[in-house]
């Protein structure tokens, strides 16, 4: 990238040829704007834009563009590895998409809606609910993440199993190019085999190509029957087997399949107010499945013969099944706060990998054992979304450590736990993506040529190199 103009020259500029656009230059205001959720990152900007139309979002590119001003889009600023935090030269702005956040249309024959790319996610549930259907993305920081966010990282969640991750849930978007033109690709069409997929192609890409101003997505009817359960198995290796009986069982009603273990339930319990484990007695691990029509049909019957078969099987040790909502919402809000308890719990090392599901018994009887041996004093909480392949393999020092010790660890831990998902078939980034947090392991773990074409891919859309610089590839 070349060198950034003078603050005092950008801001004229922005001013002058943006003027409709608020712009924030305050310490308080642009406050909320510099740190990641997770506080490992402290930037400064050079100022916060929030626009409020891709016209506004393309005039204050098309500036950046011709003066080399970076730029850092910021959605909700939950995401997890720093990509949505400006660095600390002061120079980079902000443009965060909050205001843009109108529902601009709802096609219910078509099972669409068209939606801008600052909608909150939980937003954009309660529109498709409002209008008799349903929007299946599901993350525990729906209240606050944007759904332009949800495109940018290609978010999952927990409900991939049965409806896939963002980028699957999306049949078109808006976005404005790094020079300012507005890639206008807003179609609701099931099918489109016209040349190269340039939508999926922003779709996950981080704010490093270009912003997301807007975007088509899928639904589907209103889901009439859920049933639920909380359910102690022996071991992964049951959990797993569980999985494919439900599978043969349920087809494609099978729409979640979450793996606890111990030690997450006790945080869940000890941090958040209100929380009670679901089952008695102290098992090792636990399953929360849920199985979903889009008929009446007799859900619960069919969750339970299942249930009974894997405990006349040895992989169901016991089993609570959701009698009524509240109990259905209280074994997710346990599931859902986990993170909320982990960060309360003090500090701690993420890992968000995938494995393909047949080798998850193996990787965590592995990545368990070099953990113990290795890490003796972290408790390990490897949680998530096993019916993906997908655990967060975090650890926590819960008898107390300064966050300085555990930070020096960090990189060692995370190398031998992604060596070892990479050796069973794995990715070091399943759901949340890279940012600044995993541009070294990328760099690591990806093959030159796949590298080669994604630097290509950034040239040719960014040759200036203004968008959200340092995130996700070397510079
Ligand atoms: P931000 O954090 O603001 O930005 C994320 C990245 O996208 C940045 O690189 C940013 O520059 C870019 N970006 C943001 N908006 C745009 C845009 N409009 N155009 C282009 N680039 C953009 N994630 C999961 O995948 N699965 C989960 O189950 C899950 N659960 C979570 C639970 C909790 C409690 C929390 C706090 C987070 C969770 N997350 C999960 C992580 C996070 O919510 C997701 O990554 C989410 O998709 C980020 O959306 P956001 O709007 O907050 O994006
Ligand atoms: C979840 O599945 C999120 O709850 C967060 O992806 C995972 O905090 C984490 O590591
Ligand atoms: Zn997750």
């Amino acid at each position: 990238m070349s060198a950034a103009p003078a603050a005092s020259v950008a801001l004229e500029a922005l001013r002058r040829n943006c003027a409709e656009v608020p712009l924030l230059t305050l310490g308080e205001d642009t406050a909320p704007y510099l740190t990641d959720h997770r506080r490992l990152y402290h930037g400064q900007a050079l100022a916060v834009a929030l626009p409020r139309s891709a016209a506004q979002v393309s005039a204050l590119l098309a500036c950046c563009h011709s003066l080399g001003i970076a730029v850092v889009p910021q959605g909700g600023n939950t995401s997890y590895c720093g990509g949505a935090t400006p660095d600390e030269s002061g120079q980079q702005l902000v443009i965060g998409l909050g205001h843009m956040n109108r529902v601009r249309a709802i096609d219910t024959a078509n099972y669409s809606i068209t939606v801008e790319a600052g909608c909150l996610l939980a937003h954009v549930q309660r529109a498709a609910d409002a209008a008799g259907c349903y929007f299946p993305l599901e993350l525990g920081s729906a209240g606050s993440c944007q759904i332009g966010g949800n495109l940018a990282t290609n978010a999952g969640g927990l409900n991939v199993l049965r409806f896939g991750m963002a980028r699957e849930l999306a049949l078109g978007i808006e976005a404005v190019l790094p020079d300012g033109r507005v890639f206008q690709r807003l179609r609701s069409l099931r099918k489109d085999n016209t040349g190269y997929d340039l939508k999926s192609l922003l779709i996950g890409s981080e704010g490093t190509l270009g912003i997301i101003t807007a975007a088509t997505l899928k639904l589907w009817p209103p889901l009439r029957r859920r049933a639920t359960a909380f359910v102690a198995v022996a071991d992964v290796a049951a959990a797993i087997a569980l999985l494919a009986q439900l599978r043969a069982a349920a087809g494609e009603r099978l729409h979640s399949f979450e793996l606890l273990p111990r030690a997450a339930v006790e945080l869940a319990c000890r941090f958040i107010a209100d929380t009670r484990a679901p089952l008695d007695g102290a098992h090792a691990w636990y399953v929360l499945c849920e199985l979903s029509s889009f008929v009446d049909e007799p859900l619960d019957e069919l969750l339970q013969n299942a249930l009974v078969q894997a405990s006349s099987l040895g992989w169901v040790l016991d089993a609570a099944l959701a009698a009524s909502e509240a109990q259905r919402r209280a074994f997710w809000s346990l599931r859902e706060t986990i993170p909320e308890a982990q960060r309360r719990a003090g500090p701690g090392v993420k890992h968000d990998i995938s494995v393909p599901v047949s080798a998850l018994p193996a990787f965590v009887a592995e990545a368990s054992a070099w953990v113990r041996r290795e890490v003796p004093a972290g408790t390990l909480v490897a949680y998530g979304h096993a019916g993906d392949g997908n655990l967060h393999f975090n650890i926590n020092w819960l008898g107390g450590a300064a966050a300085a010790d555990v930070a020096r660890q960090e990189p060692l831990i995370r190398r031998a736990i992604h060596d070892l998902v990479v050796a069973h078939g794995g990715s070091i980034s399943a759901e949340h993506g890279i940012g600044r947090l995993k541009v070294a392991e990328l760099q690591h773990y990806t093959s030159p040529v796949e590298l080669d074409l994604m630097r290509e891919i950034k040239r040719a859309l960014d040759p200036k190199g203004i968008m959200n610089p340092g995130k996700l590839l070397a510079p």
